[in-house]
């Protein structure tokens, strides 16, 4: 039931500072190397690669830079490109596909494709796949990194307030934004998002009632809404042992098969519009395996599969 456009317009973003390690800029390269455009391709959908995004000129605005916001400066002009970039590419019809970079683009990238479904009528959902909750502000972070601060700033948590520049700015309502695999959050952060009452699916409810359950559970409340989603795919949700190429590993992660899971039930809803696939880091993996399984992740996502049985619809879900 899916009408997807087959059509995916690839944007490498080579941002790495957002980060506290270096090397996520080589993601985009990485990801084309481990054969995304060609996998797409053999599933029959258009893939128009629009390159990597250029490295913006620092640009600071007139404005203090705030406290423990880490390169806000060179984020700042990153995330406002980014935002125009995505709203651009959303706008064009195809499902714009983010190849990070670290995480902090996603604050451009969502703003983007949020301000476009905005025009459009439709409620957009985040899905947040990612071993920490990115909820921190400058008050709360423990290491000023921006890239954990991505999800509160798109909720519109203050201290940030002017990163986007002259890029309006779309506020997700908390309600819209699923934190799915979380097993590490900082004190402060934790407390806020329980103050916002934000959507958490932690590793202990994923271990006690499985992705199968979990995700329909998302996957309902937007087609209930009428809205869209897009996906931000932080690859550190994945288990280390199985992605490695990640520079803040927490063990305890998803599975392969959970990964996978996922991606094919997000496709057979037909309802994912845009992604991100952030946070991989290839100085740090081994002979290309993260990035191999991210790309073979994504072919889940646009309807790779093992035979041409019918999957199993929604319509089984228990209760229904
Ligand atoms: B990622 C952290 F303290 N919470 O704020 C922080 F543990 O995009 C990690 O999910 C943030 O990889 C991780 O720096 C950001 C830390
Ligand atoms: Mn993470
Ligand atoms: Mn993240
Ligand atoms: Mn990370």
């Amino acid at each position: 039931p899916t009408d997807v456009p087959r059509r995916v317009a690839l944007l490498g973003v080579p941002i790495e500072i957002g980060a506290g390690l270096r090397g996520t800029l080589m993601g985009p390269a990485a990801l084309r190397t481990a054969g995304i455009g060609r996998l797409l391709e053999q599933l029959r959908i258009e893939a128009e690669d629009h390159g990597d995004m250029t490295r913006p000129q620092r640009d600071r605005g007139n404005d203090p830079t705030p406290a423990n916001a880490n390169f806000y400066g060179e984020v700042r002009s990153w995330v406002g490109a980014i935002s125009a970039r995505a709203y651009e590419l959303a706008q064009s019809g195809a499902v714009p596909l983010f190849m990070g970079g670290d995480h902090s683009l996603s604050m451009g990238s969502v703003n983007g494709v949020a301000r476009y479904w905005q025009t459009q009528g439709k409620p957009l959902f985040v899905l947040w796949l990612d071993a920490h909750a990115d909820y921190n502000t400058p008050t709360t972070t423990l290491t000023a990194n921006m890239h954990g601060m991505s999800a509160a700033f798109l909720c519109g948590e203050p201290g940030l307030d002017d990163l986007l520049g002259d890029e309006p700015r779309v506020s997700i309502p908390s309600g819209r934004l699923d934190l799915f695999g979380i097993r590490s959050i900082d004190p402060l952060e934790k407390e806020l998002v329980r103050a916002r009452a934000i959507p958490v699916v932690d590793m202990r409810a994923i271990d006690e009632f499985g992705v199968g359950v979990l995700i329909r559970r998302v996957i309902d409340r937007v087609r209930a809404a009428g809205g869209v989603l897009h996906l931000s795919f932080d690859v550190d949700f994945l288990d280390p042992a199985v992605a490695p190429g990640v520079g803040t590993t927490v063990p305890g992660g998803a599975t392969y098969r959970e990964a996978h899971l996922i991606m094919e039930l997000l496709h057979d809803s037909g309802l994912v519009r845009s992604l991100d696939v952030v946070e991989l880091n290839p100085f740090l993996d081994e002979r290309g395996r993260t990035a191999r399984v991210a790309v073979e992740l994504i072919g889940s996502l646009f309807g790779m599969q093992i035979t041409d049985r019918q999957t199993p619809s929604n319509a089984l879900l228990p209760g229904e």
